[in-house]
């Protein structure tokens, strides 16, 4: 985790070029308010925070600080390109637009007319923010009755877990944090994934005093400024906010007076937790007994104590469980009645978005198959229980993601991605791996190349992103190549026919907000709900107004058989064996976003290479040298990197840092080849940081040979 520390400060009177109001695009809670320099019409100079926002309040991370190095890369796509060697191969002739689109479109038709529409499956994710850019594919999807897309690779099971319990995706305003008294960061490394939650709890702390805890299985960048660090097994966090609860029950924290008010069934809850003590969650967990009861009786004490639940903690089997049980906390001490308390983990439901225009929602069929994202590897490999009674997928449609590099159970989807019957079309600002598969690919604009709106994760603003400068070369919007494919495959709505200004202003309209003219005067708009709605103090946002200790789990997704009543432990984790001893989390490295940052030279030399953090007990135990190469593995694959003693993290426990390309790692296989692809439960969703694995060094005359086998 090499520390970068914030990037420089110099004020705008310093830069030469113009500068322009802008939104971070990238898929980040945080979504910076920027402010960019442009130095003309083709180039984009500094870029930073904007002060005058109270959220960004000047603090960006360092890898969009320095964006003109990804936005002027040399490596950025300028032409589309046809595929003329073999799948893989890096040999591509550039083609022109016009030539390249009735391509994808004929090959398109033809899927259609051999298997019928839902032959094709338009897959896309958050490489942009952007409203118009990154859904307008749903539109096409839905007026052609192409194969669906069920969204799962990131939020669901953390949303599974939130929204039964108050009811709806919001929480307390984030900025509050600032003025909480303990500020408690749960499965989310802050500093790397989100720097603002990090401006504010720090503005805290100097300012009340206010304490920090971070409850995460690894002493990373955020863990190393908490005041306490609850270091915890994987996967064991109900288990924990089960024991914490069970204290505060027992010690006299629990404001009775609120739970018969606001909750549904609290002395339930209490008798279920009985058993649950700090004793039993001690085993579960491996923390120490006295730190369990320690946060329990910190937690319990302080009225103004602020939740910030991350997603880390969710990418496990149980996640939607443990997500739910952490939310319990707030209920049971009812620290919602405060400023500065309750919870929050997105802001989803405030902006009450109309998006039919985008999204088409007006031609949906709901007859029409939906296909899982994360199990695309599956899916492309012909899995019946993903296709149903359908036709395979023959021809993929891909904007803004890197399924070859960030799904889940990677030999099948490289196998997938390799048939020779399958048409692929990618839309990329890059070479990436899964560009590196497909027939034809499409360079597309970087933000500062396009107009866009965009909402806060982590805060309560609705942003303008206007286009900035001119695309390099021939680069081309998302917009422009949905909306001249709809022209080619005879697809018809009305969001084909405008700009993307017009649909960012119609969107604006129609959901009730300031129109596009008005949001490019005032820069943001701030959609935070009133303290009392924020902190559900008319009632949670249940029929009956209570926040749920028992939730309706069959609302949430149809696979919900088994799921406890009550929080608790719930054991379908990938639980480690004799055979898989060590329990694999594949963190975000701070460097980079997902595989985005990986083309960029300044955040690969700073996170220097792929690596696992192993403690140096297990390393001794097993001979491996602190640098040495390591074989992790399991039934799905096995990956050979280099091994980091770190002593931040509990025996059996290890840590790559990611998502590092494929082929940086020895012998092109990367850390999803390990991580499974079935879905979790209720509703899907990939259980990232659950994963069971052996750990071997490998024999220096292994190293040579594969060194000589790796791709270049
Ligand atoms: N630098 C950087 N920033 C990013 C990203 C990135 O890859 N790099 N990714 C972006 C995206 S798409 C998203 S969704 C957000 C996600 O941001 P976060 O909410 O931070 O979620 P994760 O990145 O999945 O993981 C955060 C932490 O969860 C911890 N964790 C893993 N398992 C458990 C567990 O069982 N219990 C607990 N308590 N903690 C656990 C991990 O060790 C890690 O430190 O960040 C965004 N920002
Ligand atoms: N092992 C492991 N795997 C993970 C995770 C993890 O924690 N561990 N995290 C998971 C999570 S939370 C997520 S959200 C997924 C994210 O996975 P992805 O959504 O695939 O994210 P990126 O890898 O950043 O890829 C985004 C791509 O979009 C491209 N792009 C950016 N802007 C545009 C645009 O305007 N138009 C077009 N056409 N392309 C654009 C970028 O160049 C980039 O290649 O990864 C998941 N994978
Ligand atoms: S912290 Fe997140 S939103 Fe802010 S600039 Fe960095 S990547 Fe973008
Ligand atoms: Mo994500």
């Amino acid at each position: 985790m090499p520390d970068t520390g914030p990037p420089p400060r110099r004020t705008p009177s310093q830069w030469k070029g113009e500068v322009f109001a802008s939104a971070c695009p990238h898929d980040c809670p945080s979504t910076c308010a920027l402010e960019i320099e442009r130095l003309d019409a083709h180039t984009i100079g500094r870029v930073r925070g904007a002060e005058d926002n109270d959220y960004t309040a000047g603090v960006i991370c360092a890898k969009v600080a320095r964006y003109a190095e990804r936005t002027h890369h040399p490596d950025r796509l300028k032409t589309p390109l046809r595929r003329v060697g073999p799948k893989g191969s890096r040999r591509y002739e550039p083609i022109a637009w016009e030539a390249a689109l009735d391509e994808v479109a004929e090959a398109f038709t033809r899927a259609e007319q051999r298997h019928g529409s839902e032959t094709v499956w338009p897959y896309f994710y958050a490489g942009t923010m952007g409203l118009v850019q990154r859904d307008g594919i749903n539109r096409l999807r839905h007026v052609k009755k192409y194969s669906g897309f069920h969204s799962t690779i990131c939020v669901t099971l953390a949303r599974g877990g939130y929204i039964p319990g108050t009811g709806s995706l919001r929480g307390s305003d984030p900025r509050e944090m600032a003025e909480s008294d303990l500020n408690v960061i749960w499965g989310t490394n802050a500093v790397a994934t989100q720097v603002n939650v990090m401006a504010h709890v720090t503005r805290a702390r100097k300012e009340r005093g206010a304490k920090i805890v971070v409850i995460d299985p690894y002493r990373n960048a955020t863990a190393e400024t908490a005041d306490m660090h609850i270091m915890l097994r994987p996967g064991t966090d109900g288990a924990f906010a089960c024991a914490v609860m069970h204290v505060l029950f027992k010690e006299g924290f629990a404001d009775r007076e609120y739970l018969a008010k606001y909750t549904d069934v609290p002395a339930e809850l209490e008798q279920h937790l009985a058993s649950r003590t700090p004793e039993w969650a001690a085993a579960i967990t491996g923390l120490p007994v006295v730190q369990i009861y320690e946060f329990a009786r910190l937690y319990g004490q302080t009225k103004r104590s602020f939740l910030r639940l991350g997603y880390g903690f969710s990418r496990t089997r149980n996640g939607a469980v443990n997500m739910h049980a952490a939310l319990c906390l707030a209920a049971v001490t009812g620290s919602w009645q405060y400023r500065g308390g309750g919870a929050f983990h997105n802001n989803g439901a405030i902006f009450h978005w109309d998006k039919t225009l985008i999204e088409g929602l007006d031609a949906v069929d709901p007859s029409i198959r939906m296909l899982d994202q994360s199990r695309i590897g599956p899916v492309l490999v012909g899995d019946r229980r993903d296709l149903g009674a359908g036709p395979p997928v023959t021809a993929l449609l891909i904007q803004s993601t890197n399924p070859m590099v960030v799904a889940p159970d990677q030999n099948k989807v490289r196998a997938g991605f390799a048939r020779e019957d399958l048409f692929t079309c990618v839309h990329e600002q890059f070479l990436t791996e899964t560009a590196l598969m497909a027939d034809i690919v499409l360079p597309a604009t970087s933000f500062v190349e396009h107009d866009d709106i965009y909402q806060g994760g982590g805060h309560q603003y609705i942003l303008l992103g206007p286009k900035i400068i001119e695309p390099p070369a021939e680069a081309r919007e998302n917009h422009y190549v949905i909306c001249e494919l709809a022209k080619r495959l005879g697809a018809e709505h009305p969001g084909f026919e405008m700009g993307a200004w017009e649909m960012v202003d119609r969107t604006l309209k129609a959901s009730g907000w300031p129109d596009a003219a008005t949001l490019k005067e005032k820069k943001w708009h701030d959609c935070q709900p009133e303290f009392r709605a924020a902190h559900f103090l008319d009632g949670f946002a249940h029929a009956d107004g209570k926040f749920r200790f028992a939730p309706d789990w069959s609302r949430v997704g149809p696979d919900h058989a088994g799921m406890p009543r009550l929080p608790d432990h719930w054991t379908v984790i990938e639980q480690a064996t004799d055979e898989h001893p060590f329990r694999l989390v594949t963190a975000p490295a701070r460097n980079f976003l997902n595989s985005t940052f990986t083309e960029t030279p300044t955040s690969r030399k700073r996170e220097q290479r792929p690596s696992v953090l192993i403690h140096p007990d297990d390393a001794a135990a097993l001979g491996i040298a602190d640098g040495g190469l390591v074989r992790l593995g399991n039934q799905r694959g096995t990956v050979l990197l280099h091994a980091r003693h770190f002593d931040g993290l509990q025996r059996g426990v290890i840590v790559s840092e990611s998502v590092w390309p494929n082929s940086c790692f020895i012998e092109g296989a990367g850390i999803n080849t390990l991580t499974g692809a079935d879905a979790a439960k209720p509703n899907g969703g990939a259980a990232f940081h659950d994963t069971a694995v052996w750990v071997r060094p490998e024999p220096a005359v292994v190293r040579s040979e594969s060194l000589a086998a790796a791709p270049a």
